[in-house]
């Protein structure tokens, strides 16, 4: 190599390093001072090339080597300083291996898991889950449920009326149970049936520790041929020991529904005292008595069976319904209903 072809080289690495070096978005810059100044790098293997150059040609091209290597050296510095604002994070200040900050989980409200709880208890026995409108006609909510035209429930003074007609020219409400649901689910399907629904009703009450106007109800329903009080009995104590574990007993008291007969008041016994006393006086949860009424069940009416054209010669059924506020009061030892409204995060993060 002559003179004049090592200055044309050294002329050609400046060129391509330039371009590199204006490059958007940058290089790496450790990359490039790897590629051109690093000891195999392109500017020392020409510098290296110097020696077959006779002396006196030598030293101007080896101070013209070094300049360049010298604004080399500027250019990338300055290109390292703003890596950190335009380029990629080279270095920084960062420091991995402190711990991060805590995110906090959601959870599921107390309600939601005490329902999504009781689904699967009557999955687990063999029960569909239905749904159906939380805006009803008088048909499903009532009439079809063995409710006499003039039945209080049918008053202003306990249902929300919508100012929408159905067919029949009547008001349509919203739904005071869960039972209207049952009903549909009987509309869509011959017997045998066995259903259940989880859901909102609501009834004009005045709010207190243990009413709102907006709440949750669970009903199960089970037509089949030879359906009994017995089989009632037997799967509400199965669920119930679902819920609240194997110790719980249950009890049938007579009460009356008007679209079951006969109709009984489930009481469970009280899982706080077990036996109406404990060490520190009477229970105020069951108030001595050592029982708990947790739901509302009996045998399909033969006119509930008849609207939903089921044969009551053929079939009989059982049916139940329960408030899930109070077996969530229950589970939770929660005291007044309003705190599951209320949103108050202690209520709320007891549930994962
Ligand atoms: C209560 C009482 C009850 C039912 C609900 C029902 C549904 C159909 C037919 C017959 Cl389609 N009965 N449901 C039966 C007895 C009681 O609920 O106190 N609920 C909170």
């Amino acid at each position: 190599m002559n003179a004049t072809e090592w200055k044309e080289k050294l002329s050609a690495i400046r060129g391509s390093f330039s371009v590199s070096i204006e490059k958007k978005p940058a290089e790496n810059p450790e990359a490039l001072e790897l590629h051109y100044l690093g000891r195999k790098g392109e500017l020392a293997l020409l510098l290296r090339d110097l020696k077959d150059i006779p002396l006196e040609e030598r030293k101007p091209l080896g101070a013209l080597g070094n300049a360049a290597k010298q604004e080399m050296e500027a250019k990338l510095a300055e290109l390292k300083g703003s890596a950190g604002a335009a380029g990629p994070v080279v270095k920084s200040d960062l420091d991995l291996t402190l711990p991060g900050w805590p995110y906090p989980k959601g959870s599921l409200h107390p309600l939601t898991h005490t329902m999504n709880r009781l689904a699967e208890g009557f999955l687990k026995l063999g029960f569909t889950m239905s749904d159906g409108p939380l805006i009803e006609d008088d048909y499903h909510n009532f009439e079809a449920l063995n409710f006499p035209p003039f039945h209080p429930a049918r008053d202003m003074q306990d249902t929300f009326y919508v100012d929408a007609k159905d067919q029949a020219g009547k008001f349509m409400l919203l739904r005071t149970h869960t039972s209207p649901v049952q009903i549909r689910a009987m509309e869509k399907q011959e017997p045998p049936i066995r259903v259940f629904h989880t859901g909102r009703v609501f009834r004009s009450e005045a709010v207190d520790a243990s009413h709102s106007f907006a709440f949750h109800q669970i009903e199960g329903l089970y037509v089949d041929k030879g359906v009994s009080m017995a089989d009632l009995k037997w799967t509400v104590d199965a669920f119930m020991k679902d819920l609240f574990g194997s110790g719980v007993k249950t009890r049938f008291n007579p009460s009356y529904f008007p679209f079951v007969e006969p109709g009984a008041e489930v009481d469970m016994s009280c899982v706080f005292c077990k036996g109406g006393h404990n060490s520190a006086g009477r229970c105020p949860v069951c108030k001595g008595t050592g029982w708990l009424e947790v739901m509302g069940a009996g045998l399909v009416h033969p006119n509930v069976l008849k609207s939903a054209k089921y044969d009551p010669e053929k079939w009989s059924g059982f049916a139940f319904g329960a408030g899930i506020e109070r077996f969530a009061m229950l589970l939770y030892g929660i005291s007044d209903m309003r705190m599951l409204y209320e949103n108050d995060l202690r209520v709320l993060k007891q549930v994962q």
